[in-house]
């Protein structure tokens, strides 16, 4: 019993330890001189809508210009690789969120979307060179999605852009120290 008890402890607090929606302390760079992209899929429209507000609004909170934002939708999840391939070739943006949620339903399409879009993100941040973060909720149930749609484990649209950010300062670190090694 004291065992369970103890073990639940240490899950509550390895997810409250990952809800990275409580970022206010974390060092995040100013993002005005930085542009972004967010694309995002219509599928569960009611919680990519909840994501992709989370995203926009932490990117100005951090100074990025809302005429530096551009926002555009695909149809699903299994587009958000192609939709991000275009804004990265025509949207003149230095980072992508990409955001979607898929939740687990009674065949195989989920796995074979996930991983699809997993891997198509993936490859685009090698492809370009620059970040295209994976703001896609994989999830079981509605609730699960709605938990982390500005819910009780925060609002992983927020943590996305946070990511972009620091992803962009990160490569902004390396550029203003190029003949130096090991800074
Ligand atoms: C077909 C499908 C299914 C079953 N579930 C989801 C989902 O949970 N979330 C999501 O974003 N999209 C879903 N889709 C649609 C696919 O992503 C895609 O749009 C279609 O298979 C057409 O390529």
């Amino acid at each position: 019993m004291q065992i369970t008890f103890f073990y639940l402890k240490q899950l509550k607090m390895a997810s409250e330890l990952k809800n990275l929606s409580k970022f206010e302390g974390s060092n995040i760079p100013n993002a005005a001189d930085m542009k972004f992209g967010i694309v995002w899929a219509e599928w569960n429209l009611d919680i990519t809508q909840k994501l992709m507000q989370g995203a926009y609004d932490t990117l100005v909170k951090h100074g990025a210009k809302p005429e530096h934002i551009i926002t555009k939708t695909v149809p699903g999840a299994f587009e958000l690789t192609l939709g991000a391939q275009y804004m990265a070739e025509l949207g003149n943006v230095d980072a992508i969120i990409c955001i979607g949620c898929l939740i687990q339903g009674d065949t195989k399409h989920f796995d074979f979307i996930a991983d699809a879009v997993a891997k198509g993100i993936t490859n685009l941040n090698i492809r370009y060179n620059k970040p295209f973060i994976f703001g896609v909720l994989t999830v079981n149930t509605q609730e699960q999605a709605e938990d982390r749609a500005g819910g009780m484990h925060g609002n992983k649209g927020d943590e996305a852009a946070a990511t972009a950010i620091k992803m962009l300062g990160l490569k902004k670190s390396f550029e203003e120290n190029k003949s130096k090694i090991g800074f």
